[in-house]
């Protein structure tokens, strides 16, 4: 690939270059790759799921498991981790034995970018926009009116949806919007994960190195099986992730180790579509060492990338023979 435009693994891509890519992998793998157009944004940009799965279909019915990434738009190393986790899987399936079989007994559907309007907002106008583009709301006191875009798409989940951690002020960062599933990119996910049913969950955020796990709405809110089933597979999976480079990452609910957040996609994954390993990830960095997390240098892509791939990795193991 040329250093300066078109798509690399190894720097943060535009969307249309991330969409070229995924219908190059089709192209190139056929057998392998499927790409499904699961929905518009408000924009008009395309919602593009690639699913994976192998050669051989060793059981008919076989579980699913569900990756997206960039539902906040700055967060650009998400994307960047999902075609990571893509490139593992088509190029271990002819490589890697235990990939194969992997491939072969779960599907995968992976959206490298859920606010695709946001993404391209924060490349080219404001880097830090967090939310999705929903054109401007207005609100209005006795002097003046103020209209602010966009919602906070991991606020808009329909559960316990604008309870704590969320506002109902357009301008305010976690907006969450008119009300639970109000955004066409939330709609989308939704009607495409009620079809599907996953197995397995995975939404990729940056950052803070933290595999959180259901429930994120309010402090020590557990699912029945959080103790025997959700936290001993995060353990696995974070010790995974450690053993490749080192990086250290928390597990337990974004509500005990961060703050109380409600309509997140992983609680709703959980409590309401009842997927059985629903997590949300904070990928690297670990703090703001680098003056703004979101900033996480290029070069850090490759090593998050592979390590993040260990930890899925050992999720999905988990799914064969489900
Ligand atoms: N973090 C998540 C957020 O949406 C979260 C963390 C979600 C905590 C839901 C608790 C509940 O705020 C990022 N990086 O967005
Ligand atoms: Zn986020």
């Amino acid at each position: 690939h040329h250093p300066i435009d078109g798509f690399s693994y190894d720097k943060y891509n535009s969307l249309v270059d991330i969409h070229d890519e995924l219908k190059r992998l089709k192209r190139e793998h056929p057998d392998l790759v499927t790409l499904i157009d699961i929905g518009t944004s408000h924009e008009n940009r395309t919602l593009l799921v690639i699913k994976l799965k192998g050669r051989r279909n060793v059981v008919s019915e076989k579980p699913a498991f569900w990756i997206d990434a960039g539902i906040h738009a700055r967060e650009w190393i998400a994307p960047a981790t999902a075609m990571y986790t893509v490139r593992q899987l088509i190029n271990g399936y002819d490589t890697d034995p235990q990939i194969q079989s992997l491939l072969d007994s779960v599907d995968f559907y992976v959206l490298p970018v859920m606010n695709p309007d946001g993404y391209e907002y924060s490349r080219i106008t404001n880097r830090m926009w967090r939310k999705n583009r929903r054109p401007a709301t207005c609100k209005r006191n006795h002097f003046h009116t103020i209209c602010c875009a966009g919602v906070d798409l991991n606020r808009n989940f329909d559960w316990f949806f604008g309870s704590r951690g969320t506002s109902n002020d357009p301008c305010h960062e976690t907006y969450h919007g008119p009300q639970a599933f109000s955004e066409p990119e939330t709609q989308a996910v939704r009607d495409f994960l009620e079809a599907h049913k996953p197995k397995a969950f995975v939404t990729l955020h940056s950052y803070s190195q933290m595999w959180l796990i259901p429930f994120g709405h309010r402090k020590r809110s557990y699912p029945q099986d959080y103790n025997t089933a959700l936290r001993p597979l995060a353990l696995r999976a974070t010790k995974a992730l450690y053993d490749l480079y080192g990086t250290k990452y928390q597990v337990g609910t974004g509500a005990d180790l961060m703050y109380e957040a409600a309509g997140g996609s992983h609680d709703w994954a959980k409590g309401n579509l009842k997927v059985p390993y629903a997590y949300l990830v904070e990928l690297r960095p670990k703090n703001t060492m680098f003056g703004n997390g979101f900033l996480l240098p290029e070069r850090e892509i490759p090593s998050t990338g592979l390590e993040t791939w260990e930890a899925i990795r050992v999720v999905a193991d988990e799914l064969v023979g489900q």
